[in-house]
C-alpha cells in the first residue's frame, strides 16, 4: 500500500521548487519503486541545486583568476639549484616514513570512464603489454612490491561510486584482492549529484522510478572517506600522510619516496606532482601560484591566451601540468572535513540520457544537461605550505582516457609508455632489448635492481615479448 500522505508532502515540496515533474509517472510505479524515488528526492538539496544552476553559464571568475596566475614554485627535477631540499634528503625521509608504516594510499576509481567506451569500471581494463594485467592488478602489484620492500602492509583506500562499486568489489573479491591482505583494502563509495536540464534547471529522471544521479566528483573523496570511517581508521593506524592517485594512470609511481620526503621536509599539508606540459592546451589541470598560493585551474577553465603565454626563451609560462597525484597530510584532511562543503561545485555541460515527458528514454546528440562535480585539488588554497614536485612524465604519467581511435591517452599509448619504461630500466642494467619488442617487468623486480639483474642473467638481448617476474 503506497503511503500517499508522504507523496502529497513530497508533491508540495516539489511544487514549491518547480520540480513536480519528478512524480509524473508516480501512478505507474509499485510501492517499492515509488519509495525508491521518494527516498532519492528527499536526499536532494533543491535550493542548493537551484543556486548552482543559476550560476551556470555566468562567466566564471576564471579569467580574473587566470590573469593573476604565475608559475608555481616547484622542486624541480633537472635543476635543483633553487630547491630547498636535495633529492637524496627527500628520498631518505620518504623511505623512512614508508618503512615506519606512516603512509597509506588512496586510489580514486569512481569515474564512469565515458570517453573510453569500456563498459566496466576502468580498473578492470586489461592493460599489461605482455601479461594483460588489469589496471587494478597493476596498482595492487605495485603496492605488494612496496610491502615486501619495506616489510610492512600499506593500507589501501579505493574510492568507488555507485556506478562502479558493486562490479569493482565483486571483481576484486573474485581475484582475492590480487594477493593483498583483505583487511588492508577498504572500498568506499563516494556521493552522488543529480543532473539538471541545461535550459530549465529541472532534475533529470534516469527512469520513471529514479533520478539521474552521477558521481559527485573526486572531491567527494573527502566527505566519503570521513563518512565511511576511513579518516578515523587512518588516524588509529598512525598514518600521517596519504598518497593519492587515479586508477587510470598505470605509470603512477605509487608512494614515490621523493615526493613523500619533500612533502614532509616542507611540512606541507598538500603536495602535488607536476609534469612540464607537452603543449599549452594539454588536457591537464594547470598548477599555478596566485599571491604565493598554489592552486589548480582545470584545462577547461583556463583561457587559451593565458595558457599560451610564454617566457622569453619560448617555454610555457604556466608549465606545470597536474597529473592528479597528491600527498595529503591526514590531520589536514581531518580539519577539512569540517569544510567538506567548502569545496566548490564545478558545473559541466554534458550529454545525459533522460526520461522525457512521454516516458521514453531520450538519448541527446548534444550536451543537454548540467552536472555538478567537486574537485579534490580545490583543497589547495586551504593547505598550509602546499608544494609542487616536478616528476618526469615518461616515468610517471600515461593515463588511459580515450577510446582506441583517439590520438592520445589511449590503452595503446599507455602500453607503449609501460614498454618504454621497462626498456629504459633494462638498458640501465645493460640488458639489451630488440626494437619493437614488448617487455613488462613485475613491480617486485622493478623496485629492486639487484633482483632485476639476477632475473635477467644471460637474457640479453631480449628479442621476443617477455614479462619478467
Ligand atoms: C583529471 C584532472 C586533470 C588531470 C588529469 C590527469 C580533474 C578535474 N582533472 O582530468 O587536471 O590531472 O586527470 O589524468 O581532476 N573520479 C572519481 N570520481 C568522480 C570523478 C572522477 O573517482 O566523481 C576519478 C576517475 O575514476 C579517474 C579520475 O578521477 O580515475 C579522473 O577523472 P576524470 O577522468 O573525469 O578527470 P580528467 O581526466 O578529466
Amino acid at each position: 500500500m503506497t503511503d500517499y500522505s508522504l507523496t502529497s508532502h513530497i508533491r508540495d515540496r516539489l511544487a514549491s521548487c518547480d520540480q513536480q515533474h519528478l512524480l509524473e509517472f508516480a501512478d505507474e510505479l509499485d510501492g517499492n519503486q515509488l519509495q525508491q524515488l521518494i527516498e532519492q528526492i528527499e536526499a536532494i538539496d533543491f535550493e542548493q541545486i537551484a543556486d548552482l544552476f543559476n550560476h551556470f553559464g555566468a562567466e566564471q571568475q576564471w579569467s580574473e583568476l587566470a590573469a593573476q596566475a604565475a608559475p608555481p614554485m616547484a622542486l624541480r627535477l633537472h635543476d635543483e639549484s633553487d630547491n630547498r631540499f636535495t633529492r637524496d634528503e627527500a628520498i631518505a625521509v620518504g623511505q623512512a616514513a614508508l618503512a615506519a608504516n606512516q603512509v597509506a594510499v588512496i586510489i580514486v576509481a569512481g569515474g564512469q570512464g565515458s570517453r573510453l567506451g569500456f563498459h566496466h569500471p576502468k580498473g578492470m581494463l586489461p592493460l599489461g603489454p605482455v601479461s594483460g594485467r588489469t589496471l587494478f592488478q597493476i596498482h595492487f602489484d605495485k603496492l605488494r612490491a612496496l610491502n615486501s620492500h619495506y616489510g610492512n602492509t600499506i593500507p589501501l583506500y579505493l574510492m568507488t561510486s555507485p556506478a562502479t562499486h558493486a562490479e569493482t568489489e565483486s571483481f576484486l573479491r573474485e581475484h582475492d584482492w590480487f594477493g593483498y591482505p583483505a583487511d588492508y583494502v577498504q572500498l568506499f563509495c563516494q556521493g552522488t549529484m543529480p543532473a539538471v536540464d541545461d535550459s530549465t534547471g529541472k532534475l533529470l529522471l534516469a527512469g520513471k522510478d529514479r533520478l539521474f544521479l552521477g558521481p559527485d566528483g573526486h572531491g567527494g573523496m573527502l566527505a566519503a572517506l570521513q563518512k565511511n570511517g576511513g579518516l578515523d581508521e587512518l588516524k588509529s593506524r598512525g598514518i600521517e600522510n596519504v598518497f593519492y592517485c587515479q586508477v587510470d594512470n598505470p605509470l603512477c609511481k605509487i608512494c614515490d619516496a621523493a615526493t613523500i620526503g619533500y612533502h614532509q621536509l616542507a611540512e606541507s599539508e598538500l603536495t602535488t606532482q607536476a609534469v612540464p606540459k607537452r603543449d599549452a592546451l594539454q588536457r591537464v589541470g594547470n598548477i599555478i601560484s596566485i599571491d604565493g598560493q598554489v592552486r589548480i585551474i582545470e584545462y577547461s577553465d583556463l583561457p587559451d591566451d593565458v595558457a599560451r603565454q610564454t617566457n622569453d626563451d619560448g617555454s610555457l609560462k604556466l608549465w606545470a601540468g597536474n597529473i592528479a597525484v597528491h600527498v595529503f597530510n591526514v590531520d589536514f584532511l581531518d580539519r577539512m572535513t569540517g569544510h567538506a562543503n567548502a569545496l566548490p561545485f564545478h558545473l559541466a555541460h554534458k550529454k545525459v540520457p533522460f526520461i522525457d515527458t512521454t516516458g521514453k528514454l531520450a538519448e541527446p546528440a548534444q550536451p543537454n544537461a548540467v552536472k555538478f562535480e567537486r574537485f579534490i585539488f580545490d583543497l589547495l588554497p586551504m593547505a598550509q605550505h602546499a608544494i609542487v614536485v616536478e616528476v618526469d612524465p615518461q616515468e610517471a604519467f600515461s593515463p588511459v582516457k580515450n577510446a582506441a581511435t583517439a590520438q592520445s591517452e589511449t590503452a595503446e599509448t599507455a602500453r607503449q609508455s609501460m614498454i618504454a619504461q621497462a626498456r629504459r630500466l633494462l638498458t640501465s642494467i645493460d640488458v639489451e632489448v630488440a626494437n619493437d619488442v614488448a617487455i613488462e617487468i613485475d613491480p617486485a623486480l622493478a623496485i629492486d635492481k639487484s633482483r632485476l639483474i639476477a632475473a635477467t642473467e644471460g637474457l640479453s638481448p631480449i628479442s621476443k615479448p617477455a614479462f619478467l617476474q
